[in-house]
């Protein structure tokens, strides 16, 4: 039997919990965004999910974290943005999570090797986790199927990439012997190697020399800077070619093909460029003057960042568990349709 005074302090405990209490006070880690709206959990405090992405400052990512705070308002849980762009950040900003209380992790790593550190740590935390845009992989280098994931289909958006770049071609009427491919890529991360394999198919296919398409490593720092100055070894190697054609796992990689064919004074109309994201290579697309970034396949932050935070939600306070696996398409934009298209995605 529990003595009195004991009893009477455990009471006294619960109903200050009740009333929220003692519990962990909420986030004051920078980019954390509490939401306005929403339904309370028991205690008086929000259910805290975190989103943690590889790049703050690319525009992809933005998008993300954007669409995921509009799921946030939503359904009213407080949304932990986080950079995590080494392992030990990852470590850190994980354990920061299990602090602050969080109930479960939407992330992209910054390493796919992480694979086995960050499922254990979450499940040391006690966190759903669910990987978006990048798989986790485990020692074997093969994805972690028991991890839910929601990515693109990379192949098949490669396959986009080449299919309109050997159109674009065809139209500017050039000759698949005078044109070099110039690709900016980084083979380590599996989505980037599917996305090129996949532009590479459909080139061949067309008719395009595999000889003639020559690949670059992008680094670990995947900027519009370090893909232009990759590219320019490229573009110096070739001083022969006078006409490219630039693909890449993203606009990123892409821009910063364009940038160096620029600094070469290769004329805009003896490039095509295409993207994948959508997201960096609209600003091209914007200006008055073409330029080589001809076309990009976009994608859906809006299902990659609102989709997977309104999942990771359902599923910590509802038990609603999400698909293992769920693979997103894009549709391409150029100049002509690119503002059409965006609308259609909330952007
Ligand atoms: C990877 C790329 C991003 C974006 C995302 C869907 O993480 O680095 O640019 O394409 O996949």
């Amino acid at each position: 039997m529990m003595n009195r005074p004991f009893c009477l302090s455990l009471i006294l405990a619960v109903g200050l919990l009740a009333l929220g209490c003692g519990s962990p006070s909420s986030s004051s880690t920078t980019g954390s965004t509490t939401a306005s709206t929403g339904t309370p959990e028991k205690g008086g405090e929000k259910v805290k999910i975190g989103f943690l992405v590889k790049s703050a400052t690319e525009n992809w990512f933005q998008m993300e974290w954007k669409f995921a705070q509009e799921a946030a308002d939503k359904d009213g849980f407080e949304l932990i943005k986080l950079e995590v762009k080494d392992a030990e950040r990852v470590q850190a900003e994980l354990d920061n999570l299990g602090i602050k209380g969080a109930k479960g992790v939407v992330i992209c790593t910054p390493d796919q090797q992480l694979g086995p550190a960050i499922v254990a740590k979450a499940k040391e935390l006690n966190l759903k986790l669910l990987t978006v845009d990048d798989r986790l992989v485990g020692p074997d280098g093969k994805p972690l199927t028991d991890v839910h994931h929601l990515g693109i289909s990379a192949f098949d958006i490669g396959v986009k990439v080449g299919e309109a770049i050997a159109e674009e071609m065809k139209k500017r009427g050039w000759k698949p012997e005078e044109v070099g491919a110039c690709v900016v890529t980084h083979d380590q991360l599996d989505t980037t190697k599917q996305r090129v394999l996949g532009s590479i198919d459909a080139l061949k296919k067309a008719g395009f020399p595999e000889a003639k398409i020559f690949k670059v490593d992008w680094g670990n720092t995947q900027d519009i800077p370090g893909a232009k100055d990759a590219a320019a070894i490229i573009l110096g190697q070739h001083s022969e070619i006078k006409k490219w054609v630039a693909f890449s796992t993203n606009d990123d990689g892409v821009l910063g093909i364009v940038r160096a064919t620029e600094d070469r004074q290769i004329p805009a109309e003896d490039v095509i460029g295409v993207g994948i994201n959508g997201t960096s290579g609209v600003d091209d697309l914007k200006k008055d003057k073409p330029t080589g970034f001809f076309a990009s396949i976009l994608l859906s932050p809006k299902k990659h960042g609102y989709d997977t935070a309104h999942m990771m939600f359902e599923w910590v306070s509802a038990g609603k568990e999400p698909p293992m696996e769920t693979w997103t398409s894009g549709t391409l934009i150029t100049r002509d349709n690119f503002k059409e298209e965006m609308a259609k995605e909330g952007m």
